[in-house]
């Protein structure tokens, strides 16, 4: 029997069959955008009852703060309006399996901590819908006491940037996130997504160029900054953003000129897209932090 893996991402809901650290099985579809929970419990029962037959325990990963087994957005707006969701009573309900629950880029810290030759400590940054992250001090994955710990795209990167959803202005989130990006277009690429940006970017497009550009510095910033509260070693970046073709690059150029203090080392994730399934069935199998 496998474990069953779950991702809650505020553009696309994955799930999986994990044996140990091998997924065997994984199916994908989009995050529904609703502000009422039923579209979402619509979408995860359809994803996961296939695999239900084959599953021992569910580990979930979602984006939000979860906090004994409840999901609260500290930024309804990349779930749809979506504020409040019992995520653990949901999931037991309809699978009659033990369930776990943690934030996404938590979890996704957790995996790629375990990745790490040596080393106790690493901050886990994804570049998404939103911008999340995950922070490991002493080989203890940090949730906090509320589950907010690691929230590190709701800093303050700009006074004057754009309004975040979750009631701050200028968050790094606002400026360097998929959603972000996509928010601050205007003219010829107003109403495109990130990944479209992205395209245009890589043909030179100008606003396009500076879009990406701004969200790399902004991340670059955010990761001195890490750097300065954390002295991590560290610092593993995930997300379709953060993995998209020469954003990674790009940030270390960004980083690159800050000052000696603040270089640390920079990675992709070793497991791409699937840090965040990888880190909660690790945690539900016991691979304890
Ligand atoms: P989630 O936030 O659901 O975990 P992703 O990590 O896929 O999902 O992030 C979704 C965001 O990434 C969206 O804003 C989307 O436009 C953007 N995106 C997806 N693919 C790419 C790509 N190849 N290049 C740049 N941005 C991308
Ligand atoms: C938001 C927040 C975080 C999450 C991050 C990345 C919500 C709903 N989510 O900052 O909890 O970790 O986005 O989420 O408030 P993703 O969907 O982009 O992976
Ligand atoms: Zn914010």
């Amino acid at each position: 029997m496998s474990t069953l893996a779950i991702d809650i991402g505020g553009t696309k809901l994955a799930a999986a069959l994990v044996d140990g650290q091998t997924i065997t099985e994984r199916r994908e579809c989009p995050t529904p955008a609703s502000q009422t929970p039923q579209a979402l419990q619509e979408a995860l029962q359809a994803l996961i009852t296939p695999f239900l037959s084959r599953a021992e325990r569910v580990a979930v990963a979602s984006t939000g703060i979860i906090h004994n087994g409840v999901l609260t957005s500290i930024n309804p707006a990349n779930l749809g309006g979506l504020a409040h969701f019992p995520l653990v009573g949901f999931i037991s309900g309809i699978t009659a399996l033990p369930v776990m629950a943690i934030n996404d880029a938590q979890a996704a810290a957790w995996a790629e901590f375990c990745t790490l030759p040596g080393g106790d400590d690493m901050v886990f940054l994804t570049v998404s819908t939103g911008v999340g992250g995950g922070v490991v001090l002493n080989g203890k994955l940090q949730t906090g006491s509320g589950g907010l710990a690691g929230h590190l795209g709701h800093t303050l990167a700009d006074p004057d940037g754009p309004l975040c959803g979750c009631g701050r202005r200028g968050c790094v989130e606002a400026i360097a996130s998929g959603r972000g990006i996509a928010a601050q277009a205007q003219g010829e690429l107003a109403g495109l997504d990130a990944k479209a940006i992205f395209v245009q970017a890589a043909q030179g497009v100008p606003q396009a160029r500076c879009l990406v550009a701004r969200s790399a510095h902004t991340l670059a910033r955010l990761i001195a900054d890490v750097k300065a509260v954390t002295d991590c070693r560290n610092v593993v970046i995930g997300g379709s953003v953060g993995l998209a073709d020469g954003y990674l690059p790009l940030v270390a150029e960004y980083l690159s000129q800050e000052p000696e203090i603040y270089q640390v080392a920079l990675r992709a994730a070793h497991y791409r897209h699937d840090a965040g399934l990888l880190g909660a069935a690790l945690l539900a199998q016991g691979y304890a932090s």
